[in-house]
């Protein structure tokens, strides 16, 4: 049976005030939270298939960090189907895993409990990092990225997806604003927009576009492209 999934509305009361944690409460409204809070989620699900669909090689496997409830992990296996591909999503967040691990019961993936600076990866012609390097601790973010491209066979891909700045304050106070207004669209209340805010401050510390694709560069990666973005969320690819 699938997990039941909730509405998100933690923030409606105050008890959630000291930092966002990814626990049981987050997990049970984890879809409906990320589809309301990040603009173009869905569609950036459905670039990750279409990119392991081009770029997944025959009998390698592809990695889906910082997996969550598997949407991301799936859409690598249906992108993959018929090439032999072992897909693992990783995440460390045990409330996260066990919801994932019901939900995706039936699906040929294998889903680990396990940080993802630790998680051995091997092989690999697809990574997916959606959302996730921007809760890394930024001394290890080029650790992370390093380690990633290792593992990646010639010709292999990072597909990198992050809540973004901007390095002129305008733009980036114009930014935080549409995308405020995208949630306030979707039926978040000022209170609830308010609250998270603060819950994140020190959680996830978002980084400009040039500083990412240097650090994908000083990675080893030959190239990187933005092909996706909406107000303050973008979607790169680097190449091995
Ligand atoms: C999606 N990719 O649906 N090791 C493993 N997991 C981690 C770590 C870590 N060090 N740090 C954070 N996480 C998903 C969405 S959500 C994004 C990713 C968001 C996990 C954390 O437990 C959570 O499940 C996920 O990264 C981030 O496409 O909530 O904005």
């Amino acid at each position: 049976m699938l997990a039941r999934m909730g509405r998100d509305s933690i923030y409606t009361s105050d008890i959630h005030n000291n930092g966002f944690v990814f626990d049981d409460k987050v997990a049970h409204v984890f879809a409906d939270m990320i589809n309301r809070s990040v603009p173009g989620y869905g569609q950036t699900l459905q670039m990750v298939e279409l990119l392991a669909h081009e770029y997944a090689q025959a009998n390698t496997s592809l990695y889906d960090l910082g997996c969550s409830l598997g949407a991301a992990t799936m859409a690598l296996s249906r992108g993959a189907a018929g090439k032999g591909c072992h897909i693992i999503g990783v995440d460390n967040s045990p409330a996260m895993v066990e919801r994932c691990k019901e939900m995706l019961k039936d699906e040929s993936v294998e889903i680990l409990c396990q940080d993802i600076l630790d998680a051995d990866i091997q092989d690999a012609s697809v990574v997916v990092l959606n959302f996730v390097l921007q809760f890394i601790a930024k001394e290890q973010g080029p650790v992370l990225l390093a380690k990633i491209y290792q593992s990646l066979k010639p010709g292999g891909i990072l597909i990198l997806s992050e809540k973004c700045a901007f390095k002129n304050n305008d733009e980036n106070q114009r930014q935080i604003e549409l995308h405020e207004a995208f949630k306030r669209a979707q039926g978040y209340s000022e209170m609830e927009i308010s609250r998270k805010r603060s819950a994140l401050e020190n959680v996830l510390i978002p980084e400009t576009m040039d500083t990412h694709h240097a650090r994908l560069q000083q990675a080893g990666f030959s190239a990187s492209h933005t092909w996706f973005q909406c107000f303050n969320f973008a979607s790169m690819i680097a190449i091995k």
